[in-house]
């Protein structure tokens, strides 16, 4: 089924209306359809500028509230606790931005994010995101294709993985003046997982710029992947042959390698991942545990990236 949506950002300011919106849309949205917009996208980072089409509902599941989204945040660079990163989170400054490009690519060089937005279509994204502690979430990102962001640098051949760095900023981070992590946070993919057509660079949610709690002004989003795989405030990206070490086996080796897939079987030293928690209402300590499924549920997008491979050793 085609269908096409031309909503702009400002119809859907409001939760509520947003809510009814996702409704209207619900039956419309199908994955794959291939079908653009004609963007008319200016040269400014304003998200309610870019004309948006929707492309995938990736979860039938009920949103997580705005609220709890930009409450409950995993972001070291802050600080530890989950509150602490939504009131600290003034003293980043994500504009202007700059990410600079290098490796094995032919078009390296430092780019301010303005002029690279423009180029992408931007598309709303709802996918559920599981934490690897156990709880999850259901988001409507805003974004674009990573595959289209990266092909942009035209990465060669010899370039089987893509490699990101976050800012490393002690004024603007002030959690980065404690080393819990070796700073900068640092993760990576192979390059066919980046070239997926899940893996996705969000620049908003709910409607909205994103949040600088949420990795403003560009994060990773891997919906296959336990959440620390989804870097926030990327500012480096470098093409490269070897596989990268991300920060999560530089703290904790033995807890989790490079993949980081969901899988309901393979337990984290401490607790098992075959059920989660979906964070929302007042008292979601208490909400029912439902069951994680094997790549969060997106294995029809992304198992074969994995074949052959034994995925309770390459975790
Ligand atoms: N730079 C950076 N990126 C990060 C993290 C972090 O601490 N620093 N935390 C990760 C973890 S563990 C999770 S669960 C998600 C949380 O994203 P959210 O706060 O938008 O829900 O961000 C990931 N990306
Ligand atoms: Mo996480």
């Amino acid at each position: 089924m085609k269908f096409k949506n031309t909503i702009k950002e400002n119809d859907v300011t409001d939760e509520k209306l947003y809510k009814s919106r996702r409704d209207f849309l619900k039956s419309s949205a199908s994955f794959g359809t291939g079908l653009m917009l004609s963007s008319t996208l200016t040269n400014s980072f304003e998200i309610d500028k870019y004309e948006k089409v929707d492309k995938f509902r990736g979860s039938d599941d009920e949103l997580t509230s705005f609220k709890s989204a930009s409450t409950y945040n995993n972001f070291y660079e802050f600080a530890t606790s989950k509150d602490a990163p939504a009131s600290l989170a003034d003293s980043l400054k994500p504009e202007p931005w700059n990410i600079e490009v290098s490796g094995l690519a032919n078009k390296t060089g430092v780019f301010n994010l303005e002029d690279l937005i423009p180029k992408q279509k931007i598309e709303e994204r709802i996918y559920r995101f599981r934490c690897v502690e156990a709880w999850s979430m259901v988001i409507p990102w805003l974004g674009f294709k990573l595959a289209d962001f990266l092909k942009q640098f035209e990465p060669q051949n010899n370039a089987k993985y893509v490699y990101f760095e976050t800012l490393y900023d002690p004024e603007q981070f002030p959690g980065q003046h404690r080393r819990v992590i070796p700073w900068p946070y640092r993760e990576g993919l192979r390059m066919d997982e980046a070239m997926n057509e899940l893996a996705f660079i969000a620049i908003g949610m709910y409607g909205k710029k994103l949040p600088n709690q949420n990795g403003a002004p560009l994060r990773l989003v891997v919906p296959w992947k336990y959440g620390f795989k989804n870097i926030k405030s990327i500012v480096k990206i470098k093409f490269i042959d070897t596989e990268p070490l991300n920060s999560w086996q530089q703290i904790a080796a033995n807890e989790y390698g490079f993949y980081a897939n969901v899988n309901p079987e393979v337990s984290h030293p401490r607790w098992s991942q075959a059920t989660e928690r979906r964070i929302g209402g007042e008292f979601s300590l208490f909400n029912p545990r439902i069951d994680t499924k094997i790549f969060n549920g997106y294995g029809d997008y992304v198992a074969d990236l994995y074949k052959g491979m034994n995925l309770t050793k390459n975790y």
